[in-house]
């Protein structure tokens, strides 16, 4: 077994440096727990960004795949499996759209997205074309690839990949006017948004904007699309964050834990009207629907369903917000909690480019539970849906007395 640092020191020699992880290597996960080479364990209070919402090697997930790694992996789509249509059905009825059409990468989800609203809207909207645009958040994240970051404002996720893809429009996130103003523009194809923005640090927005926001895309015409990569498959409390405010987007990208981390699988779902814009040998990839993926898939929905994840999600989230709020009354250096269901942030009471929240972190590894900061000052909390109240509830004290005996040192 390698350690802790022999593995930072080979990732450090012959890895690309596009990350910076917090100093701690993972050996083995189970559940809501992961442990380092010297079997030291933790908390995994980040779940791989709501990728392993089912919690680490989730048995049922495992043997699905180990079972049909052992059958048929990978045929391509020049060819039918026996499990693609299988699996599609199976997402029809979880979901209620008529069609899904398979990826891999959340990126990729999101890119399948922007393409099928584009040509959409030459085909049945008649925009003019190549002119077609569609709206964003200023926020949002959507994935790395060349036009997703094109679209984004944040300057680190952008700077010298240029030139851009262009076609979209960036508006404030959670404001109805902004929306409106955009949607009356010409040739706008869709509007593309995250029920709560993940990256820009659990925002949350207003009580209602999600169904404002559809029923405007309604009123103009215009595609609602929904990004449920991070915020899907029950982290928020509900199978859709958009669930909440009962609002059945035109588009929804899942991505993440619709494998419960096993395998790469993402998908996007539309009705027929906007998904047979897309003909034979107009997009696909390599693995898109591979058969291993659609096996883990279906299973991985299943344990949130057979676990009820998302009440679990939605319980636990309450009380974990609820205690933080006790916290936030308690101490100088966390402003505030927000969050829904099992996806939540605190804001540390420090300047955005402060070390403060990234020590916090160093503090809670020490302390056995694992999380990052996400932009600056805010530290994202987003342990696997699995973890039972008496974990949460431990994982709480490990926070509080983190951030006591943080402000006895930095006071
Ligand atoms: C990283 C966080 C970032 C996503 C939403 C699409 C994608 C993501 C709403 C793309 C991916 C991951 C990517 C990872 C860190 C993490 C992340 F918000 F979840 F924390 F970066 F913002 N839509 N989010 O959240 O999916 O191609 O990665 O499968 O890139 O650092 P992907």
């Amino acid at each position: 077994m390698i350690s802790t640092t022999q593995a930072i020191k080979l990732e450090d020699q012959y890895g690309a440096h596009n990350y910076h992880p917090l100093p701690v290597v993972l050996s083995k996960g189970e559940g809501v727990y992961v442990w380092d080479p010297e079997g030291n364990k933790y908390y995994d209070f980040l779940s791989a960004y709501s990728a392993v919402n089912q919690g680490h090697c989730h048995p049922r997930i495992v043997n699905t795949l180990k079972e049909q790694a052992e059958k048929l992996t990978l045929v391509s789509r020049a060819f039918h499996s026996d499990q693609l249509g299988k699996y599609e059905e199976f997402m029809h009825r979880t979901f209620g759209y008529d069609k899904l059409l398979p990826m891999n990468t959340g990126a990729e989800g999101v890119e399948t997205a922007i393409k099928l609203c584009r040509k959409w809207s030459y085909e049945k909207k008649n925009l003019t074309p190549e002119k077609a645009t569609i709206i964003v958040a200023k926020g949002n994240f959507h994935g790395r690839t060349t036009s997703i970051i094109s679209f984004s404002n944040d300057p680190v996720a952008r700077k010298n990949f240029g030139p851009y893809t262009p076609g979209f429009v960036s508006i404030p996130y959670n404001d109805l006017d902004a929306l409106e103003k955009a949607l009356k523009e010409k040739d706008v194809a869709g509007f593309m948004v995250e029920p709560i923005q993940g990256e820009a640090g659990v925002v949350v927005p207003d009580e209602g904007y999600l169904k404002k926001a559809s029923e405007l895309c309604e009123k103009y015409d215009t595609l609602f699309i929904a990004d449920e990569i991070q915020t899907g498959i029950a982290r928020t409390g509900k199978m859709l964050c958009v669930d909440h405010e009962e609002v059945r987007p035109d588009i929804v990208i899942l991505g993440k834990a619709l494998s419960g981390g096993a395998y790469p699988v993402s998908a996007v779902m539309a009705d027929d009207d906007i998904m047979e814009c897309i003909r034979p040998g107009e997009h696909g990839s390599t693995y898109g629907g591979n058969p291993l993926a659609c096996a883990v898939a279906m299973e991985a929905l299943n344990v949130v369903k057979d676990e009820g994840l998302a009440e679990n999600a939605d319980r636990l989230g309450k009380i974990f917000r609820e205690e933080m709020n006790n916290l936030v009354d308690e101490s100088e250096l966390v402003k505030l909690v927000r969050g829904k269901g099992l996806l939540n942030a605190i804001v540390i009471n420090d300047a955005e480019d402060s070390e403060t929240a990234w020590n916090i972190c160093l503090k809670l590894k020490e302390n056995g539970l694992l999380a990052k900061p996400t932009h600056g000052n805010i530290i994202r909390f987003a342990p696997p849906l699995v973890m039972s109240e008496e974990q949460l509830r431990d994982c709480i004290s490990i926070i509080k007395d983190t951030i006591k005996e943080f402000e006895k040192v930095e006071a």
